[in-house]
């Protein structure tokens, strides 16, 4: 696998609808899009940082400064075995996850394509089609929340999740749950609870809820411990998490029973797949978060989730959910909860170069 050269672009996409949670709205997803170039193939990846830290600490900015002045010019102009080569290269750099993630992605794409096979045959997946859910964001109103609870269940996707705060939570779940009584429900609070909210946590602990995502501070294994202990329904967690380690620690201390794993989140496809080998170890089940991707980290994600412990439906829904047009050529959607995996080398999208660029706010060509 040759680096020669990269291109970084900071891309913005117009969501169809806002999506609201606990720590804000997003109108415009915007995001940092890597593509790296070598023995005339390329390999793109997309980075789940956010201009503002309100999800974990990681920025836009930050990784682009990163990525641009400290690790691209070090990696290319260099012949590379393969992935595995370049995150060891790379394993002395603390922290910066997200941004490490945009890289190493890219570079398995490349790879996957050099050799001709698709993404997920390297990662050692076992299917061809993935099961998934949809993430509903905050609504205006609890009765709009059923109805496109009611909808989406409808359209086969296999689980509800409704994101809650502190004042919308037990009314509207209680409201869902009554009205899909046969659906897998959860809620994902991203990280807007404390241990003040006991009496809240307890109610929800009884409307048979599949699991609660990350209830408390994104940086605090030792509470959830503390509320695992007094709740029935499992927790997973998602902010918590940025490495094999993180999984370990949160699934012996028993602060979770479960784990979102997002690629872009913990370093890249070895990590997510160093966590999935973690889960499985502990007997807890995983599933394959998103971050209101476009097709490219959509695409990562989905070949991603082919890996055997991904038991639980995941949250890379219908690209059509998100988008009037993705920047890639390829349809991502799904057929009854199913999405399949886009076939093809590596991770078997293609770039829409034209639009791609129509919607480039910012772009950079490093090793050129
Ligand atoms: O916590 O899983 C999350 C979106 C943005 C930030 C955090 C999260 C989410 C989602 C959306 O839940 C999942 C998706 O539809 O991509
Ligand atoms: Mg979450």
């Amino acid at each position: 696998m040759r680096l020669d050269r990269a291109e970084l672009r900071v891309v913005s996409l117009p969501l169809l609808r806002p999506f609201r949670t606990s720590f804000g709205v997003v109108a415009d997803k915007t995001f940092v899009l890597l593509r790296v170039f070598g023995d005339g193939l390329e390999g793109v990846a997309e980075g789940v940082m956010d201009a503002r830290p309100q999800y974990r600490e990681e920025t836009i900015a930050g990784a682009l400064a990163l990525l641009q002045e400290a690790v691209l010019p070090e990696v290319l102009g260099r012949e590379w075995a393969n992935p595995e080569a370049l995150v060891r290269h790379l394993s002395g750099l603390r922290g910066n996850r997200m941004a490490l993630a945009v890289l190493e992605m890219a570079c398995w794409d490349l790879h996957a394509r050099g050799l001709g096979v698709p993404l997920c045959t390297l990662l050692g997946g076992t299917r061809d089609a993935v099961e998934v859910g949809v993430s509903l964001g905050i609504q205006p109103s609890v009765e709009a929340t059923v109805d496109t609870a009611l909808r989406h269940a409808e359209q086969g996707y296999r689980r509800i999740k409704l994101k809650i705060e502190p004042g919308w939570d037990v009314t509207v779940v209680r409201a869902v749950r009554a009205a899909l009584p046969d659906t897998p429900v959860t809620v994902d609070a991203n990280a807007a609870y404390s241990l003040a909210h006991l009496n809240t946590l307890r109610e929800l602990d009884t409307l048979g809820l599949d699991y609660i995502e990350q209830p408390l501070a994104w940086n605090d294994l030792r509470d959830h411990a503390k509320l695992q202990a007094l709740m029935h329904t499992p927790l997973c967690l998602d902010e918590c998490i940025t490495t094999a380690q993180d999984a370990r620690k949160a699934l012996e201390t028993a602060a979770c029973r479960l784990v979102n794993i997002k690629v872009g989140r913990v370093g890249g496809h070895l990590e997510a797949r160093r966590v999935h080998d973690v889960a499985a170890a502990f007997s807890a089940p995983v599933w394959c978060g998103g971050m209101l991707e476009s097709g490219v980290g959509r695409a990562h994600n989905i070949h991603l989730a082919t890996l055997e412990n991904f038991t639980k439906p995941g949250d890379t829904s219908s690209s059509s959910r998100y988008w009037a047009r993705d920047i890639v050529n390829e349809p991502l959607e799904t057929t009854g909860g199913i999405m399949p995996v886009p076939p093809g080398p590596g991770i078997g999208v293609t770039l829409d170069v034209p639009f791609l660029d129509s919607v480039t706010r910012w772009r950079a060509d490093i090793g050129a």
